[in-house]
């Protein structure tokens, strides 16, 4: 039994359309946290806070007044947008996803609806446009962050507790829609909007408002894509509405975590994309990251790879500082990743969830076409025998690393194991399976 919603899912199954598919297939984004939290970078009056750098203007209890000054010391004189995009492009992402706007209110273009932006900095430039071409000039898509909850602007609010607030509020809803319009119509190349800062009462006690902005976006930018945080539908139901369906193109709940490989296949029905932090959880730039553990490049790229391999879009968080570089960890981390993914893309890009079950050495993925799956191997066993259960009636013709053959050894019905060559692997190798027979498991034939 379904309950009537006016501003609920929109479809149901995933988008299949040429923007969708394009956003779907680059499966690797790169995330950048950047705004006036660089500047001071997690440290103030001389103490560190070790939470959420972008967050140090409530860790430390600063005033709005105050905070707000920052404005006029960001002037980032080593900022190089083009030397950001080779960076990224280098590490294989085909996705940026840039703040426009974080909690601080803060806007990185020169926004006509406040005085609180770029513009009135020392830098003067807008920012958003100089990444916008660069990255755009690399083939890599752009895609705008928009945190709604503001700091900044007086008219915000966390809940509507009376007429005021309600007047407030809705005064705060047009200023919002319009930078939005503001965003999606200067910068006629964005392809994907990503909401935060939604999970306050006063936004699910207003979701009609976010259904209108979904459809704004879309009809000034066809093809848009918006993710399920910005959504709540008539009974303030976030994400999910109240019948169940994902509201928004994607499912954006996983941060600074990923779905469990073997319980929660579910994730392969809908398209998702989980975002990541390098340390612990800082998105913004902190001075002093041994306030947390800070993620190898390995560890990374076994999440985008385990990520890939449940149909997910990966999104690696860097934090530039407040004067444009960025630090020599991530450009480490881009490095490592990028070298891998050189050799080694074609098992990333377009790839989806095989439906084969999890083994203890990696993880598999699928191409959307062709009879291919890919292993990838995180966990090499001492006997080098990489086991493989393939759906039944399935047999595997052919295996190789690298282009080089290696032995297939049936070992009973719908069981195989490889033989990995031994070897020191620095990095984690890919075996090519030539699958033949069987069910087909891609996740689109669900
Ligand atoms: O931009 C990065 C962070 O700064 C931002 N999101 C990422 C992408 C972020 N904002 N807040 N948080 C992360 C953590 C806040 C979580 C909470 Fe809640 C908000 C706790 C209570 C309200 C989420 C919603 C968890 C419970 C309800």
């Amino acid at each position: 039994q379904e309950v009537p919603l006016k501003y609920g899912a929109q479809y149901t199954g995933k988008r299949t359309d040429e923007a969708m598919n394009k956003w779907r297939g680059n499966r690797f984004g790169q995330f950048i946290h950047w705004g006036l939290y660089a500047i001071p970078g997690g440290v103030w009056n001389g103490k560190t806070y070790n939470y959420a750098a972008e967050f140090l203007k409530s860790s430390a209890k600063i005033p709005t007044s105050t905070w707000d000054s920052l404005m006029y010391q960001f002037n980032p004189v080593k900022f190089n947008a083009r030397q950001w995009a080779k960076m990224a492009k280098q590490m294989g992402a085909r996705y940026m996803t840039i703040t426009t706007k974080h909690h601080e209110g803060f806007c990185l273009w020169p926004s006509q609806y406040t005085d609180f932006n770029i513009g009135n900095t020392p830098y003067k430039k807008d920012i958003l446009k100089e990444l916008v071409e660069a990255y755009n000039a690399e083939g890599i898509d752009v895609n705008f962050y928009y945190s709604v909850l503001d700091w900044h602007h007086p008219d915000w609010r966390y809940d509507i507790k009376s007429p005021e607030d309600s007047v407030a509020f809705r005064r705060f809803l047009q200023f919002a829609s319009g930078q939005l319009r503001e965003l999606a119509t200067n910068y006629p190349t964005v392809k994907a909007f990503w909401f935060d800062g939604t999970w306050d009462n006063s936004i699910k006690k207003n979701g009609w408002w976010t259904l209108e902005v979904e459809q704004m976006l879309k009809k000034i930018r066809p093809g848009a894509v918006v993710n399920s945080r910005l959504r709540a539908d008539d009974f303030g139901k976030r994400h999910i509405d109240s019948n169940g369906k994902l509201m928004g193109d994607y499912e954006s709940g996983y941060e600074r975590r990923l779905p469990n490989p073997v319980k929660d296949v579910q994730v392969t029905r809908w398209d998702w994309e989980a975002c990541m932090t390098v340390p612990e959880n800082q998105w913004g730039y902190h001075k002093d990251w041994s306030v947390s553990h800070v993620k190898s490049p390995l560890e990374l790229l076994e999440m985008l790879v385990h990520t890939t391999s449940m149909g997910g879009n990966f999104l690696l968080n860097f934090g530039p500082a407040g004067d444009g570089s960025i630090r020599a960890e991530e450009q480490h981390i881009a490095r490592t990743i990028g070298a891998w993914m050189q050799q080694n893309g074609q098992v990333i890009y377009d790839c989806d969830y095989a439906g084969w079950e999890k083994q203890d050495w990696g993880y598999f993925t699928k191409p959307r076409t062709g009879n291919i799956v890919n292993m990838v191997v995180f966990n090499i066993p001492v006997n080098g025998l990489l086991k493989v259960k393939v759906p039944a009636g399935t047999k595997i013709s052919k295996a190789t690393l690298a282009g080089k053959n290696v032995k297939v050894e049936e070992i009973a019905k719908d069981q195989f194991f490889i033989h990995l060559p031994q070897q020191a692997y620095k990095m984690p190798p890919v075996i090519v399976l030539e699958a033949v027979g069987g069910a087909k498991t891609n996740a689109q034939y669900q």
